[in-house]
């Protein structure tokens, strides 16, 4: 095995989001968690544990409106990260909390919630210089209900206006990323459906805004590693929300229900590399809901799948790819990925994380250093102090 394919690990580093420690639920309800984070200091730590475990997770994303408080130093909220050895990663806009955005917030026909969508994306932007963050990430929930509800090329001109006025506001070192999604909360159309307008809006906007593709953010059997192949071509992948899906945006584990598909789309980024030399500059950030399983577990699970995946990925023989492909060959050429795909891979994930200085079992090493027991007594003892019943708080 050559060097190359231990070392390209190197270039996946894997953003956990802060949100992804708290709990968290379905609209029909959630089911708590003793060790679930209480607040933000939390949601640092347990991130911090497993980074500790994985030695590949450095940043933390952050949602503003649920880990900032309102008039809190931003300063106070990075040093809180940093104590866990984290730094922030990308901030992620809230623009769909709120009453006002009802129909919309870049795309709303009312000029009010307009200008404070632009407000709060320009705030963030103001954010994310104060804790040294560069990515900010625009996620809309909007779109319509029904046929006629608004004029959708008019939402698309909102859409670019408001766009504009928050790629105005990033300092040279910041770039945008913007977020499709087909449908949910919207079921008619979305503003912005999908990985077409997310491209189209970037293009216009400039070389600092990419698109980001959230895995779950497609329709069944949309060929998602074909994107991937298009936006890198173009230049405008700019990062990954991480999650499988079943039905629709599950958030489910990465790879638990389709790791042939991770290891597809991984294998494109390694192509890419192998024709230019360099990895591409790509955030990989965790998008999950961990509903049932214990949070931390879950987190790790996800980062072992994907450097796993991703391994497997950097297996796939390119030379025999190439001359399989240019002589037509098509049994061969499938026959090269799939013997990358069912290579056994622990061997050489456990010597990469033996030169980092981390355990070669992650899952087993958090599970014996106690931690798990640790929060969990440490935070009931809280919740109770502070008469926090986990129905009332939404960390
Ligand atoms: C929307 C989404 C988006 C949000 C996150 C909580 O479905 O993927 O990225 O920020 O979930
Ligand atoms: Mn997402
Ligand atoms: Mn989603």
């Amino acid at each position: 095995m050559s060097n190359s394919v231990l070392s390209s690990l190197d270039a996946l580093k894997i953003e956990l989001p802060s949100w992804g420690f708290a709990d968290t639920g379905t609209r029909f309800g959630k089911f708590f968690q003793a060790a679930s984070a209480i607040d933000t200091a939390d949601k640092f730590a347990d991130a911090g544990m497993v980074n500790k475990i994985t030695g590949c997770c450095p940043t933390v994303a952050v949602h503003v409106l649920w880990d900032f408080q309102k008039g809190q130093d931003p300063k106070e909220v990075a040093a809180a990260a940093e104590k866990h050895g984290l730094k922030i990663g990308s901030i992620n806009p809230n623009l769909f909390q709120d009453q006002l955005y009802k129909t919309g917030s870049f795309g709303s026909a009312d000029p009010a919630a307009r200008s404070a969508a632009v407000q709060h994306g320009v705030e963030c932007t103001e954010l994310g210089k104060v804790v040294e963050s560069n990515t900010i990430t625009y996620w809309f929930a909007d779109g319509t209900n029904y046929p006629g509800q608004d004029d959708i090329r008019a939402r698309k001109r909102r859409f670019e206006a408001c766009l504009k006025s928050c790629y105005e506001a990033l300092s040279p070192s910041q770039k945008m990323l913007v977020e499709y999604k087909p449908f949910e909360p919207a079921f008619y159309q979305t503003d912005i459906a999908d990985w077409g307008m997310s491209y189209v809006m970037c293009k216009k906007l400039g070389p600092q805004a990419k698109v980001l593709v959230d895995t779950g953010h497609h329709y069944q059997s949309q060929n998602i590693e074909q994107i991937v192949a298009w936006l890198l071509d173009e230049e405008m992948l700019g990062g990954f929300h991480f999650n499988d899906r079943r039905y629709a945006d599950d958030d489910l584990t990465l790879g638990s229900i389709d790791p042939y598909q991770i290891f597809r789309i991984f294998s494109e980024i390694h192509g890419y590399a192998a024709e230019t030399g360099e990895y591409p500059e790509i955030d990989y950030m965790i998008d999950q809901s961990h509903n049932l399983k214990p949070k931390i577990e879950a987190m790790i699970q996800t980062v072992t799948t994907a450097q796993e995946l991703w391994l497997k990925a950097a297996l796939v023989d390119r030379e025999a790819l190439h001359k399989a492909q240019i002589s037509g060959n098509i049994v061969d050429a499938e026959a090269v990925l799939k013997k990358a795909f069912n290579t056994d891979v622990t061997a050489m994930l456990a010597e990469w994380r033996e030169s980092k200085g981390v355990a070669a079992d992650p899952l087993a090493a958090y599970r014996e250093s106690g931690y798990a027991e640790e929060i969990e007594a440490d935070r009931t003892r809280r919740r109770k102090e502070a008469g926090i019943t986990q129905e009332s708080s939404y960390a």
